[in-house]
């Protein structure tokens, strides 16, 4: 419990047995839930978050957010985090995000891993394809957008109400910053955290889910 608001953390991975480890060793003694999503892994990353004391729900199917929408409809918690199980977003960054989402007018907080605190945290590659991207969304949005494809986020549950989430890959993360964005009921905006390099070997395909994101933006924006 946090100030009185039960807390669940939520995480997709997806063969994250170094980073895992990592990131459950540091999550806060206030929060009630944890839950990974383990989808499908064919290394440790189910058994050593199980004996970590995480809940683990199995998912078959691949994808970033079909991850997500498994892992949200069981959480309990009034507040829900995300973070990726690589242990490149700041867990220690939890209650500072959780005071900045109760004083907020937002139900939904998006953690910007720009500006870059440390410049080998991430490509140049990355950083242009974020940039882009997140560059894109704000036009299409007309509202700034600073980090587009963050994986952290911060939000009450009732938030999920409100928001149609359907993508089940990497646009999965555009989708609920522009559910929330165009949601008056739920309310956008980024906080600055700090990020680092991941730990074990990247999942994301730079080109394709870059471009598949890019193509994301517009379909959302315009098929309505
Ligand atoms: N790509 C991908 N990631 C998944 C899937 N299921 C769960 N994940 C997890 O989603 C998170 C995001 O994937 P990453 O490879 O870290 O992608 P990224 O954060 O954009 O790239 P980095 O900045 O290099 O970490 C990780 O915790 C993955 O383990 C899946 O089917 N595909
Ligand atoms: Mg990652």
């Amino acid at each position: 419990m946090y100030k009185g608001k039960k807390i669940t953390v939520v995480i997709p991975c997806l063969n994250e047995e170094e980073g895992i480890q990592k990131v459950l060793a540091q999550i806060p003694e206030f929060v009630d839930e944890t839950i990974v999503v383990d989808n499908n892994s064919t290394d440790k990353t189910g058994q050593i978050a199980a004996q970590m004391g995480a809940k683990v729900i199995p998912e078959q199917i691949l994808g970033y957010g079909r991850a997500y929408k498994t892992g949200l409809t069981h959480a309990q918690g009034d507040i829900i985090v995300t973070l990726d199980g690589d242990h490149s977003y700041p867990v220690d960054a939890i209650s500072y995000l959780l005071e900045n989402l109760l004083r907020s007018k937002a139900r939904f907080l998006s953690a910007s891993r720009f500006p870059i605190r440390y410049r080998d945290a991430m490509s140049l590659k990355h950083k242009v394809g974020n940039h882009l991207l997140s560059v894109v969304m704000s036009a299409l949005y007309f509202r700034r957008v600073r980090d587009s494809q963050s994986g952290m986020w911060i939000f009450y549950k009732d938030a999920l109400q409100h928001m149609k989430l359907e993508s089940n890959a990497m646009a999965f993360s555009e989708e609920i910053k522009i559910e929330a964005i165009l949601n008056k009921a739920v309310g956008f905006e980024e906080i600055p955290i700090s990020y680092s390099n991941r730990a074990g070997e990247i999942k994301l395909q730079p080109w394709k889910d870059g471009f598949r994101n890019l193509g994301y933006l517009f379909k959302k924006r315009f098929a309505r």
